[in-house]
């Protein structure tokens, strides 16, 4: 992966006013896009709508003007489609299938302009049908929906799906997603590991094994630890949802839950990459990105990379390891003692090396130029390692340390700041919080402000027409990520709500979900394999190379960047909305690519927004 820009300052205001309401829809997705531009499609949908065949079991195809959450609704929530079409929908439908029965009218609001994609669109609420079952909207003028399920819970099937991806993207072992999955498979791959001379040092056994990164093979530790961080959060916070979760991997009917044996194929590589001094190379690549070819036939040896010069670690590397196996620490124990201990072994050695190494840097070396994950500031990560520290442990060292800077996790808390690979300062206040004992003044005043910043992202989320609570800035690289996140700051901060709060922070949440599955301005679901009409072509070597029309299933897309950070974003007409810069090409690096840390809130969100248990 390459997303060492994530965070460029923007100069380019998109104001109301800068954005004409007319303006052309680009075509979202070049030539090979299964997504024609919405207006094209509405015209075309409107003339098969006018002919005899539009009744019930109509075979045209779904109109891109309305859009829906492809995989469902949970029946006991609030639902909502959204309408584009012009002149605007007087009345809308939604018929049962597969007999087409009409089941509810009603009629759209009144348009509303959206800034960020240039849409016009009406919300069409049919809350009031809460019958399980399969449906369609229709919409005089525009046609008809993709199907979707009205469920008690419908998430179920994409949880252990969008979990199960993970399986897919194993390093240094032969994978094989079938029977139900035919298809999606390779021999062992990188099974060679070696030493950069950056990393200071030879060992005898390189390091293989962990979860490719993204759509390359490379592995981070930085972007491990978040991602291994937030899904280890899901099954704590969760464990009723994914306790008992079968995802299908060779782990699979053994005693210990399938998604902590997923994460732990990721946890031992990230241990193994500890130096004897306890502290954590960097990452694990080829020098350069390879082709697009299958793992297996990647034969560049993958080399453990370090800083160049003593001490060869890095401080942000060091300290995610210390958190993530301080997690593990706790959440192994009851099922292999040993490992746990293991864990927080090697979780407080890399926090006596931090003390010596607070803010070592990385930077790539010459001639190395896969991601370089590269963050000046390691405070947060070290701040989070003591909060889990703690957590696990209960020292007062660890406690103390927190407390004194817990200043800084405060601040790390806000409405425009989900937490992201090189910004864990909330994740560290918030373990904190949530472990229940600790300081009291300082428990109280981190519930209090993530209770604010909760309350603020969520009215920022109903103002937005489409429900989303995105600002201006977060149209970047992995913008569907930042959109996830703000899902799991509601989330977490509806622990702590008072009860006539949460159902409104779960809510939230849940239209999040609703927009990343196709309540969005593509009509596109942006999880592989998941409703109607998803992404079918992902910045993702396995996907690119295996011969299979579709994507692997269950891997959630970059999204919208308004940085032209790519051939094919650079190529969108001048002046596109930010949140219509995104392609459905296989070259938008940096609007469809795949990455473990964007997956990791989808899991969180998947697992964690309000259903009946
Ligand atoms: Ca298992
Ligand atoms: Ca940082
Ligand atoms: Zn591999």
């Amino acid at each position: 992966m390459s997303r060492s820009g994530a965070r460029v300052a923007l100069v380019l205001a998109f104001g109301s006013a800068a954005v004409p309401a007319m303006l052309p829809a680009p075509s979202p997705a070049g030539p090979r896009s299964a997504a024609p531009s919405p207006a094209a499609s509405s015209l075309a949908a409107a003339l098969r709508e006018a002919a005899p065949a539009a009744a019930a079991g109509s075979t045209a195809e779904p109109s891109p003007a309305i859009r829906v959450d492809q995989v469902g609704y949970p029946a006991g929530a609030p639902k909502a489609a959204l309408i584009a079409v012009e002149p605007p929908a007087g009345r809308f439908t939604v018929h049962r299938l597969p007999d087409g029965a009409e089941v509810l009218a009603g009629e759209p609001a009144p348009l509303r302009f959206d800034p960020d994609s240039g849409d016009r669109v009406q919300t069409a609420d049919f809350s009031a049908l809460a019958e399980p079952g399969r449906y369609e909207l229709r919409v005089p003028g525009a046609g008809r929906s993709t199907q979707f399920e009205i469920a008690a819970d419908p998430y179920r099937g994409l949880l252990r799906l969008a979990s199960r991806s993970y399986y897919g993207q194993r390093c240094g072992t032969a994978v094989d997603l079938g029977p139900d999955r035919p298809g999606y498979r390779h021999p062992p791959c990188h099974l060679e590991g070696g030493f950069h001379r950056s990393a200071g040092r030879r060992r005898e056994r390189p390091a293989t094994g962990g979860w490719h990164d993204a759509g390359d093979y490379g592995r981070y530790v930085v972007n491990s630890g978040i991602a291994t961080g937030t899904l280890l959060w899901a099954f704590e916070l969760y464990g009723g949802r994914l306790g008992g979760l079968d995802i299908g991997i060779p782990e699979s009917g053994d005693q210990t839950p399938d998604v902590l044996d997923e994460i732990r194929w990721n946890l031992e590589w990230m241990l193994s990459m500890q130096d004897d001094d306890g502290g954590v190379w960097h990452k694990q690549t080829s020098k350069r990105f390879p082709g697009f070819v299958p793992p297996h036939r990647d034969r560049s040896i993958s080399l453990v990379i370090g800083t160049g010069s003593a001490p060869w670690k890095s401080s942000c590397a060091t300290a995610d390891l210390a958190a993530v196996a301080a997690i593990s620490g706790r959440l192994y124990r009851p099922y292999d003692r040993a490992f746990a201990e293991r864990s927080l072994t090697a979780a407080r050695r890399a926090w006596v090396w931090l003390h010596e190494h607070p803010d070592v840097a990385f930077r790539n070396p010459r001639a190395v130029s896969t991601g370089e994950y590269g963050d000046s500031d390691c405070g947060d990560e070290r701040l989070w390692a003591a909060a889990e520290l703690w957590r696990s442990t209960g020292e007062a060292e660890y406690g103390a340390f927190f407390v004194g800077r817990a200043g800084e996790a405060l601040a790390a808390i806000g409405p425009a700041a989900p937490p992201s690979w090189s910004e864990v300062g909330a994740l560290a206040a918030w373990s904190y919080a949530l472990a229940g004992t600790g300081d009291p003044a300082t428990v109280s005043a981190i519930r209090g402000r993530s209770l604010e910043a909760a309350a603020e992202i969520a009215a920022r989320a109903g103002r937005h027409p489409y429900r989303i609570p995105m600002t201006e800035r977060d149209w970047v690289w992995g913008s569907n990520a930042v959109a996830a996140n703000y899902g799991l700051q509601l989330l977490v901060a509806r622990e702590w709500a008072a009860e006539a709060d949460r159902s409104r922070l779960g809510e939230a949440a849940l239209d999040v979900l609703h927009y990343l599955l196709g309540r969005n301005p593509f009509s596109l679901s942006w999880v592989t394999g998941a409703g109607a009409r998803s992404l079918l072509h992902p910045h993702h070597r396995p996907s690119g190379s295996d011969g299979i029309e579709a994507p692997w299933p269950g891997l959630l897309a970059g999204g919208p960047n308004r940085n032209r950070q790519d051939p094919v974003l650079r190529a969108l007409p001048p002046g596109t909305p930010p949140a219509r810069m995104y392609a459905d090409e296989e070259e938008s690096y940096a609007s469809n690519e795949v990455a473990i840390n964007w997956n990791a809130p989808l899991v969180f969100l998947l697992a964690g927004v309000p259903v009946p248990e």
